[in-house]
């Protein structure tokens, strides 16, 4: 499996409100992408506080970080956010969501998924978490909503196997210059083209 991502600032902004993190625990990979409410550095301290809470939460379910990070980060301008917890050998994808984070698993067939209502940090209902299962050759997208609708075409399809091009290729595609960019692909077979 390889992931990597592709960010860019709201322009005019040194600081970037999107931050997107991703880091083992035991057997699974998780993935955490925060868009600060806004742009510049409060809003990058909102999403690196978001960031923070999550991975100090080891061990806890995704919905249940979320509500904690949501407690932790109260006193930020707050985020929208989304977890991804992989599970190689089951291949299974667990997304908790909320805010507009949206994601994508593309392969044979495409599922796309997004965040619940609410701003983390501001108050947010329980959320039920999604469980995908997954293909070896499938590749899951996240991206902010500095992107507009994400679709792999055959631009840049053809960096399927080595996700640092192919995050490249869809925020020059895709993004926006009206807000912070962020995206980010996991390969999951790890085979280099
Ligand atoms: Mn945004």
């Amino acid at each position: 499996m390889k992931i990597a991502s592709s960010l860019r600032s709201f322009p005019g902004e040194t600081a970037c409100g999107d931050v997107v993190a991703w880091w083992r625990e035991n057997d699974a990979t998780l993935i955490a992408v925060a868009d600060g409410l806004g742009h510049g550095t409060s809003a990058r301290l909102a999403a690196e506080s978001f960031v923070a809470a999550v991975e100090d939460s080891s061990g806890l379910g995704l919905a249940e970080r979320m509500q904690r990070a949501d407690r932790a980060i109260v006193r930020t301008r707050g985020v929208a956010a989304t977890l991804v917890q992989i599970d190689l050998a089951a291949m299974t994808l667990t997304v908790a969501g909320v805010g507009n984070i949206q994601g994508g698993i593309f392969g044979a067939r495409t599922r796309r998924f997004d965040g619940a209502a609410g701003i983390v940090g501001a108050g947010i209902r329980a959320i039920r978490p999604l469980t995908f299962a997954f293909d070896p050759a499938d590749v899951l997208v996240l991206w902010s909503d500095g992107l507009r609708h994400v679709d792999i075409d055959e631009t840049c399809w053809r960096f399927r196997d080595e996700p640092q091009r192919l995050a490249d290729c869809l925020l020059a595609r895709f993004g926006c210059e009206s807000d912070d960019c962020s995206v980010l692909c996991v390969a999951f077979d790890g085979a280099v083209a």
